[in-house]
């Protein structure tokens, strides 16, 4: 117990946090008129059992709420912010309680609370003013196949808005979105505070863990009393599991003491996520060869993370991480300096992204680094031939006058 940091609370409220960010918002959208977001619905993960629930992140961003079915209408000009209420069953209330409207109000520093059936009578109305109604535009496929949360579908139709009736905010809020306050810092840096002892737990000892579970056991121990949950499912992979990129099925198998471990785990606490991965060994007994790719990614992360300034362009910085992940691979052998064309082919990835309400968020379309954005640098080279997969990723956060790696407390271990 002992080993683990005891933070001090947020300085900054919870409700002066999202104030400051609704009227972020407002000041970066240059016309007046209203924006009306969902958060996320429940879904379904069997019969009569609700998947775990995570809430949207532009929502939780701007008002904290972390229930089910809210919604929320900001008027731009005053950037007076309204919750709107989901209509609950009595069945739904009995089985899954509720958030009270003292509780949101109190939470996101909403002036109000109002039904669905009040949410349209006000659309209606500024519409019949010829108001401008700013909304997010709903995704219709995802890359990766999954089926898209119905929130944002739901919430336009039922208002009648189609695709030209409103303007569509999104690249507005990922601007906002992509640099830090002061309060989102501290909450960033919480939940990394509690990731890296819980890392540097699991790093002490790595010889006496046997298996993956045992690993993702003691770190979901951590998370959860330390008032957080899991960022992401845990990715914890001893030898060839490592070279599939979100494996995460950690097993009770044996590890093999020549192999290393990927562990690439973060917290979310009060909204906020950790990032982290770290490749662990136990120096004693790992194949040399095991031990150089870690090696030889670990210089280069750390090389890496010193080629962002603020200011500085953000294309050169990926230019810069492709050479360096080349020279990588030439010297562990794995590539001939001619096959740059086969860079993919163990560094399948991108470098990096930001991170902050969402674990993957974007650099909301700026060229260059910006003070206040916080990104990861995770380079990792994977090969299922050799049984090697090694990834080192931290949080950086870019300041005035360079970096801070938010997540250096973690140890790279061995
Ligand atoms: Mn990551």
């Amino acid at each position: 117990m002992d080993n683990i940091t005891k933070t001090p609370a947020y300085t900054t409220a919870a409700a002066d946090m999202h104030r400051e960010q609704q009227q972020r918002l407002c000041e970066a959208i240059s016309s007046d008129g209203l924006i009306v977001l969902p958060g996320y619905q429940k879904m379904q993960l069997q019969h009569d059992m609700a998947a775990p629930f995570w809430q949207e992140a532009n929502f939780l961003w701007l008002t904290g709420v972390a229930y089910p079915g809210w919604a929320v209408l900001i008027d731009v000009a005053t950037a007076t912010t309204v919750l709107v209420r989901p209509d609950l069953t009595e069945v739904e209330q009995l089985f899954e309680g509720s958030l009270s409207d003292g509780e949101a109000m109190h939470s996101s520093g909403a002036t109000e609370v109002i039904s669905r059936v009040e949410l349209r009578t006000r659309v209606n109305a500024a519409r019949a003013k010829g108001q401008t109604l700013y909304a997010l535009k709903p995704e219709t496929a995802h890359e990766l196949g999954m089926q898209p949360n119905p929130a944002h579908r739901q919430l336009l139709d039922g208002l009648q808005l189609s695709d030209g009736d409103y303007h569509d905010i999104t690249p507005v809020l990922a601007k906002v979105r992509a640099c830090k306050t002061q309060a989102e810092l501290e909450r960033i840096t919480r939940a990394i505070a509690v990731s890296c002892d819980s890392f540097n737990v699991i790093s002490g000892a790595i010889a006496r863990y046997t298996s993956e579970a045992e690993i993702a056991a003691d770190m979901t121990r951590d998370f959860i009393r330390a008032g957080g949950r899991h960022a992401y499912d845990p990715i914890v992979a001893g030898g060839v599991h490592a070279t599939v990129l979100h494996y995460d099925r950690p097993t009770t198998e044996t590890l093999r003491k020549d192999q290393a471990v990927l562990i690439d785990v973060g917290a979310h606490i009060d909204g906020y996520n950790a990032d982290i991965t770290r490749t662990f060994y136990d120096d004693a007994t790992v194949d040399s060869n095991v031990r150089a790719a870690i090696q030889r990614v670990t210089e280069a992360q750390r090389h890496m993370i010193s080629f962002i300034q603020p200011g500085g362009s953000i294309r050169e910085f990926f230019q810069r991480v492709d050479d360096s992940m080349m020279q990588v691979l030439v010297d562990l052998g794995w590539l001939r300096s001619s096959q740059k064309d086969q860079l993919s082919r163990y560094f399948p990835h991108a470098i990096g992204h930001g991170l902050g309400a969402d674990v993957h968020e974007w650099f909301g379309g700026y060229d260059t680094f910006q003070p206040g954005m916080v990104l990861t640098v995770e380079p990792g080279i994977y090969d299922a031939v050799r049984e090697i997969g090694v990834r080192i990723e931290d949080d950086i956060l870019v300041t005035d006058r360079g970096t801070e790696n938010l997540s250096i407390a973690a140890e790279l271990g061995r």
